[in-house]
C-alpha cells in the first residue's frame, strides 16, 4: 500500500513538473513567422539584387536518411531561390534553381549555398559531398538571380568543407569564406591538405578557424590558397575548443558596417550566432558577443543584409515541424548600438 502511494506521488510530481515546463516553453512564442511553409528551407543567404531581396536557402526534405553524428539526415537534393520586394512583402518561390542530378561530380547532401553578382552573371556557390563522400564547393551560373543555374563540371579547385559565403567588397573584389567542423569535415583539413577521416576537435585543442580565399576575376576559382581567418578574444588570444559558446563551428558570414568588417558565425553545439569585428576581410576579427540566442532546433545559421535603410537578420528555426532537419527561414530587424556593437537578438518572447 505504502509502495503504491509512493508511486502515485512520484507520477503526480512528474506530471506536474512536465506541465510546468511545457507551460514555460509555450510562453516562449516565436516573434516571427516562417517566410514560406509549402517547402522547408534553412541557412538563408540573403542579397539585394536590382532592389529586390533574393534568398538562397538550403531546401530541407525528409529523404528518409537515418540520422547520424555527421548530419546524414540533412540529405538535400536541390536548391530553390526565394525573393520578395521588401521584408513583409509577398515571398515568391522561383522553383528548382539547381538539382543535384545536374552536378556531374556530386554524391550527396546539398548544404548551405550563397550567391553573388558580377558583370551580368549570377554565381551560386554550394557545398555538396563528392563521390568519395568528401565535401567540396561547386559553382553554377545564371543570367537571372533566381536561376536556373548551370553547374561547372568540377568543384572549385582547392575547395573543401561547407558553408561557402561570398562577400563583395566596395572595390568589387569578391572573397569566399567557408568551413564547418564535425559533419562539415573542416577538422579533416590541415594546411589545405586532406588528412582523411579524423576525430572531431577535442577540448584542449585550439578551435578550428573558418577559411577565406580571394576569388579570381571569373569567380570560378580561388585566386590564392585558402587562409585561416583568426577570431580572437579581447586579449588577442585564439579560442580553445573548450570555449564552445564562442568558438567558430560553421556558417561564416561577413558584412560591412561603418567601414568595419563583421564576421558572424554559429557556435554549433552551443547554438549561438556570434560575431566579431575586424579592419580587413582577412581579419583578425575580435569577438564581440552573441548576435542571436539559440533557436528551436539544433542548427543556427543566418545572413545579414541591408535593405531600404534597415538591417535585417535572416535565420531559421523549426517552428513548422519541430524536427532538426526540417527547418523554415525567417527574418527580423537587426540594430546596432552607437559603438558599432550589435544588439543581441532573441527570436522568442520571454
Ligand atoms: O543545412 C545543412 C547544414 O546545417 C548547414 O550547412 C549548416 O550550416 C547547418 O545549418
Amino acid at each position: 500500500m505504502f509502495y503504491k502511494e509512493k508511486i502515485n506521488f512520484t507520477l503526480s510530481f512528474l506530471l506536474f513538473f512536465s506541465l510546468a515546463l511545457q507551460a514555460q516553453d509555450n510562453k516562449r512564442k516565436p516573434k516571427n513567422q516562417p517566410l514560406v511553409s509549402h517547402i522547408y528551407t534553412a541557412d538563408p543567404s540573403a542579397h539585394v539584387f536590382n532592389g529586390r531581396i533574393y534568398i538562397y536557402p538550403s531546401h530541407d526534405i525528409d529523404a528518409g536518411t537515418k540520422e547520424d553524428d555527421e548530419g546524414g539526415h540533412f540529405d538535400m537534393k536541390d536548391y530553390h531561390v526565394l525573393s520578395m520586394d521588401k521584408v513583409g512583402g509577398k515571398v515568391t518561390d522561383h522553383g528548382v534553381a539547381l538539382d543535384i542530378k545536374d552536378v556531374p561530380w556530386a554524391g550527396r547532401q546539398m548544404w548551405a549555398p550563397d550567391a553573388v553578382w558580377k558583370n551580368g552573371t549570377f554565381y551560386l556557390y554550394f557545398p555538396v559531398k563528392d563521390k568519395e563522400d568528401v565535401f567540396r564547393i561547386g559553382v553554377a551560373t545564371s543570367k537571372k538571380p533566381e536561376g536556373p543555374f548551370k553547374a561547372e563540371p568540377e568543384p572549385i579547385k582547392g575547395s573543401y568543407s561547407i558553408d561557402p559565403s561570398v562577400f563583395k567588397d566596395k572595390d568589387g573584389q569578391v572573397y569566399m569564406y567557408f568551413g564547418g567542423i564535425w559533419g562539415g569535415q573542416l577538422q579533416r583539413w590541415k594546411d589545405n591538405k586532406y588528412q582523411g577521416k579524423t576525430d572531431n576537435p577535442k577540448k584542449g585543442e585550439v578551435a578550428r578557424l573558418p577559411r577565406i580565399a580571394k576569388m579570381s576575376a571569373d569567380l570560378k576559382s580561388f585566386a590564392e590558397e585558402p587562409k585561416e581567418v583568426k577570431i580572437v578574444d579581447e586579449k588577442g588570444n585564439l579560442f580553445m575548443e573548450d570555449n564552445n559558446d564562442k568558438r567558430f563551428f560553421e556558417a561564416a558570414w561577413v558584412h560591412k558596417y561603418n567601414g568595419k568588417y563583421y564576421l558572424s558565425y554559429s557556435t554549433g553545439d552551443t547554438h549561438n550566432l556570434c560575431y566579431a569585428i575586424g579592419s580587413s576581410p582577412y581579419g583578425p576579427f575580435t569577438y564581440k558577443g552573441v548576435l542571436l540566442k539559440p533557436v528551436q532546433g539544433w542548427t543556427n545559421h543566418h545572413s545579414i543584409v541591408q535593405h531600404q535603410g534597415k538591417w535585417y537578420l535572416f535565420y531559421h528555426d523549426v517552428q513548422l515541424t519541430g524536427k532538426t532537419h526540417l527547418r523554415n527561414v525567417k527574418v527580423m530587424e537587426l540594430k546596432y548600438n552607437a559603438d558599432g556593437t550589435i544588439k543581441t537578438l532573441d527570436a522568442y518572447t520571454d
